[in-house]
């Protein structure tokens, strides 16, 4: 009864917000993807030095100048003020540090409120799981009153991990008339440029300052850091493990178009509705690809291919097809080409795996969780099982 209720629920949740998006497999147009290897002067790249030195660097600005936006260095002051340190939360099982980082730039600041629990049980330093909030600030409540399955503090520090989270309201609010009120203000000049950064780039750009207070904090492994997000959170999440290499991993959940799944389907939201809903996430010359898919030089696959060869994890929902869970996983198929170049085989299979069956055991991992667009402890389980894969080879 509930099951059917659901599932009545979900179809109208598609039939109100479906705008008449395609949900029917046997209408996703024939594409053609642009080729990973190839350089835009028609060369394939064979090696890994190439890729690195060449097609990575030519990707990367293709992903700025035609979606979100350049991604700006420089940057006057930045400093961190821990305001809050309680070596003894969660009954002592952890540390509890909020910290403010604010960076500053011709006079113009932005503060970023971090929230970090490290486990005392470690004697060293921690592997870390930031997470990049889009969803209320109450999903990580530093006092534990509150608690959530979006961001399961006590879990990650029960299986040894730290975890921590930003909102990113801090950085850009998730508004289309004020989302300028914060990392922008220190670049004025990205808000007016076509290729400028808007707010998905600006929340990306905060994961990277956060990794920067990382660095100093001797309970951070620095060199295992992984960033994680769910759907608008995912996009960012992606977009700043493809800037920012000193991500040891991501996790990318249900993250949808311009996420993790390849626009060129078409299938369920598309790029035009992306840019209508939400004109404040890319830039403006992303506009240029509305109802237009096929001229833009990249997909969504070229996203996931900058993560090698490090390892990445993305996951999508059985009755979340507004993000298109079978474009999601040919994305992570079409990468393969990119680890194979650093020798890395995956453990993908062919089509995507049943529900609630997780690639863990692979370089790129992925899972369709049975249920509704979220993020829970199913998926946090397995974001921990394979960082444990990764890290320790457990
Ligand atoms: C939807 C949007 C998606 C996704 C989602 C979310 O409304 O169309 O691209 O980002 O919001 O963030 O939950």
């Amino acid at each position: 009864m509930f099951r059917r209720l659901k599932i009545c629920l979900s179809l109208l949740f598609i039939l109100i917000k479906g705008y008449g998006q395609n949900y029917d497999e046997t209408k996703v147009p024939i594409y053609t993807l642009p080729e990973v290897l190839k350089t835009l002067d028609g060369k394939t790249v064979s090696k890994a030095a190439e890729w690195e030195k060449k097609r990575r660097p030519e990707i990367l600005t293709l992903f700025e100048e035609n979606i979100y936006g350049q991604m700006p260095k420089s940057y006057d002051r930045i400093t961190y003020k821990t305001v809050n340190d309680n070596p003894n939360a969660m009954d002592g099982k952890a540390r509890l540090k909020e910290v403010t980082i604010t960076v500053e730039k011709a006079k113009k600041s932005v503060a970023i409120h971090l929230i970090l629990f490290t486990p005392n049980a470690n004697k060293k330093s921690s592997p870390v799981f930031l997470l990049i909030n889009n969803r209320g600030n109450e999903n990580t409540d530093p006092s534990r009153k509150m608690k959530s399955e979006f961001w399961p503090a006590e879990m990650a520090i029960d299986s040894g991990y730290a975890i921590a989270a930003f909102h990113v309201s801090d950085a850009a609010p998730d508004n289309k008339d004020t989302y300028q009120n914060g990392v922008l203000q220190l670049y004025p000049n990205q808000v007016t440029a076509d290729n400028g950064m808007k707010a998905i780039g600006a929340w990306a750009w905060a994961a990277s300052r956060v990794m920067d207070y990382f660095k100093t904090d001797a309970a951070i492994d620095f060199s295992k850091v992984s960033v994680v997000g769910h759907s608008r959170g995912g996009k960012a999440a992606l977009w700043a493990g493809a800037q920012d290499q000193r991500f040891a991993m991501v996790f990318s959940n249900c993250s949808g178009n311009t996420g993790a799944a390849l626009a060129r389907r078409q299938f369920g939201e598309t790029i035009k509705r992306i840019n209508t809903t939400f004109p404040h996430w890319f830039n403006t010359n992303y506009k240029r690809f509305n109802d237009n898919e096929n001229a833009l030089p990249v997909d969504q696959h070229m996203l996931i291919s900058m993560m090698a060869p490090r390892p990445v994890y993305t996951t999508s929902a059985t009755e979340d097809l507004w993000a298109d869970p079978k474009g999601s996983y040919l994305s992570l198929i079409e990468s393969q080409k990119v680890y194979a170049l650093y020798g890395k085989k995956s453990g993908l299979t062919l089509t995507p795996p049943p529900t609630n069956t997780p690639i863990i055991h692979s370089v790129m991992g992925y899972h369709n969780r049975e249920g509704i667009h979220n993020m829970t402890t199913y998926d946090w389980g397995n974001f921990i099982r394979f960082a444990n894969f990764h890290y320790y080879g457990r």
